[in-house]
């Protein structure tokens, strides 16, 4: 036998690389797929099935992934192919229209979900919300070119010694955000963010705690054929307890939801001055107004930024937490 000559399945394998090494657009890759990653375990995926009637009667596989694939995420659209024992492989995967990625314990960046239209930040009355943690992650989502939006859920617990947090929702408002105010538990304000996310594919994310789980549940309604792990904050400590391990999506009556595990802490990975500055709008349009065009931004002569602060134009919060996010940077 001659051993250069390839296998059928080598060949195909090669067929695959080379489609994917063209790097052809999303659309003709994904023209290719018959699969879509709804949830990750390890080594392992959930992938659905995209072709006919999976509408109708989603059929799930457990699949494994061939070795020369990059680590795959939820919303992945994928090629997938039977196996012997009634799990699959995924042996394709196709170019991502944008993933969200968030740095893990060792700081090193790891993709959340992929194919998105929004990424949700989710805040709550309790656990309690700080500005600067959502600012590092519209910083992130900003300069991944996604859309951002935010929710403050759990208002059935807002009490009147809290009128920050009302106050927080005003900030982002005022710049232009998508920002809803819902609680889960009553309700109260879902109709409005259920509008907006219609027909959109949306990740949510945001502290563990927060009632992402809870969010995606409620938006399911009544008749939804799965829920989300729903899971008490610690008592004592108003923290969550991380219910939720692996992103997950749902297919709900008017849109798809992956809903994500909370974090603690989100730091960003290392960024440029001018990356954290396109994290803040209102700063992104000074940005060409400062003297020097590699302006730090930290007290250079001319910073249009500093500028704007000093006069009052810039949120003193906003300010506070740009700057964090700059002297996090330089170390
Ligand atoms: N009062 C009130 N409690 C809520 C609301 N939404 C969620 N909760 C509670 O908050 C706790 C945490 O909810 P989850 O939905 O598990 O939170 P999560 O953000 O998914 O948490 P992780 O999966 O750990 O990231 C649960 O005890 C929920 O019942 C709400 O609108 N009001
Ligand atoms: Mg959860
Ligand atoms: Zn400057």
């Amino acid at each position: 036998m001659n051993k250069r000559r390839l296998s059928k399945q080598q060949q195909r394998r090669i067929n695959e690389q080379r489609t994917l090494a063209a790097g052809e657009s999303a659309e003709v890759a994904a023209a290719h797929c018959n699969g879509r990653i709804i949830s990750h375990f390890g080594q392992q995926l959930d992938v659905e099935s995209t072709t006919a009637d999976a509408s109708e009667n989603p059929l799930i596989v457990r699949c494994h992934q061939r070795a020369n694939l990059p680590a795959l995420v939820t919303g992945d659209l994928v090629r997938w192919e039977p196996g012997e024992d009634g799990s699959g492989v995924v042996t394709a995967v196709a170019e991502r229209r944008n993933v969200f990625l968030r740095p893990d314990s060792m700081g090193r960046d790891k993709p959340v979900a992929a194919n998105l239209d929004v990424v949700l930040v989710v805040i709550a009355c309790v656990p309690e919300p700080f500005v600067n943690l959502i600012d590092r992650y519209l910083v992130a989502i900003e300069n991944l070119g996604l859309r951002a939006a935010l929710v403050l859920n759990k208002t059935d617990l807002l009490t009147d010694s809290q009128a920050d947090i009302t106050g927080i929702m005003d900030l982002y408002r005022g710049l232009d955000y998508p920002v809803f105010e819902v609680s889960a538990k009553t309700s109260d304000g879902m109709a409005s963010l259920q509008k907006f996310l219609g027909g959109l594919t949306t990740v949510l994310v945001g502290q563990s705690g927060v009632g992402k789980s809870s969010l995606v549940n409620n938006l399911g309604g009544q008749e939804a054929s799965e829920s989300a792990e729903v899971g008490e904050l610690s008592v004592g400590k108003d923290k969550g307890t991380h219910t939720t391990t692996t992103a997950r999506l749902f297919h709900l009556p008017n849109c798809d939801l992956i809903d994500s595990p909370g974090i603690r802490e989100f730091s960003l990975a290392p960024l440029s001055p001018e990356q954290v500055c396109n994290g803040f709008p209102e700063l992104r349009r000074l940005l060409g107004d400062c003297k020097f065009r590699n302006c730090s931004h930290r007290g250079d002569p001319g910073c249009a930024l500093i500028a704007a602060a000093e006069a009052g134009d810039i949120d003193a919060r906003r300010w506070s937490s740009f700057n964090q996010i700059l002297a996090s940077n330089e170390s």
